[in-house]
């Protein structure tokens, strides 16, 4: 799927593949893998060949005490990357929480801004509408990976957050992003039985009518309840917990194991009424 096929399925009712590339030496799952720009290259093209419609390449780890990266060092990593896969026809999203890092990122092709920190920041959305780009708002409990998991104290998880992303969607939409998608944020300063009730009752947050995005690949909570330890081991929770989000209406799906996710998502389109 090139950008602009991107962008139209990203309007229409398909169900869409997001692949994780993670630029990173510290990634929970993958880390160091793909650090090496050639490396970063062929593992996205391969992520398409396997069946992502996007992907999306990040250049920090937000995984719970991961350090923070500066945006001179997450530039370097992530925009040569940006640039080759989209030299070669690829739709890529940027994830991001600097403004600074989306914007070279966009100007160099990326057709996604995601932003984990829940487009907080007002440079995030000026960037967005500024190159008429859509945007995914994500929930974290604080717009802080090392102190997320301290703060896991809500009402009613589910109300709380898409309360939280529905005023963030109207204001990036009052200030020209073209579209927000929206996302409970799996693992973000939640705790195991909050991730559960985000994606039972993902309906809640799909009823706001902009698209859902979910992200639990390989997330702790599913180590935490099938009782495995090691990140790689858990694609069978990941696609049992992606599909789930789907039958609420879930129209994006962030994953790391791509091949396994889109047979699935086949599947899933041939059984769902
Ligand atoms: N999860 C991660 C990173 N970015 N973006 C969105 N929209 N939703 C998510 O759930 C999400 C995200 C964490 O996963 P990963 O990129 O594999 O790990 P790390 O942050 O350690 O690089």
């Amino acid at each position: 799927m090139n950008p602009d096929q991107f962008l139209t399925a990203l309007a229409g009712d398909d169900v869409l593949l997001m692949g994780v590339l993670n630029v990173t030496p510290d990634s929970f799952s993958d880390g160091g893998r793909y650090y090496e720009l050639s490396d970063a290259v062929d593992y996205g093209l391969r992520l398409i060949s396997e069946g992502a419609d996007i992907v999306d390449v990040g250049g920090e780890s937000t995984r719970p005490g991961a350090e923070p990266v500066p945006a001179e060092e997450e530039l370097r990593r992530v925009l040569p990357v940006v640039r080759d896969l989209v030299a070669a026809g690829v739709a890529v999203s940027i994830d991001t929480r600097h403004a600074d890092v989306a914007d070279a990122a966009v100007g160099a092709g990326a057709v996604l801004v995601n932003d984990v920190s829940g487009l907080r920041d007002p440079s995030m959305r000026a960037v967005a509408a500024r190159h008429r780009v859509p945007a995914v708002a994500m929930h974290m409990s604080v717009p802080d990976p090392a102190l997320m998991q301290q703060f896991t104290d809500y009402g009613d998880v589910v109300t709380e957050v898409v309360a939280f992303l529905l005023v963030q969607a109207e204001l990036a939409l009052a200030e020209g992003v073209p579209m927000v998608v929206l996302d409970p944020g799996i693992g973000f300063g939640k705790t195991v039985p909050q991730n559960v009730e985000l994606i039972r009752r993902l309906d809640e947050l799909v009823a706001l009518g902009h698209p859902v995005l979910i992200g639990a690949s390989r997330k702790r909570f599913i180590g935490v309840l099938t009782d495995t330890e090691q990140a790689d081991d858990r694609l069978g929770g990941s696609l049992a917990a992606h599909l789930a989000a789907v039958d609420r209406g879930a129209r994006l799906v962030r994953a790391h194991d791509v091949l396994a996710h889109r047979q699935a998502l086949t599947m899933w389109r041939h059984l769902a009424r």
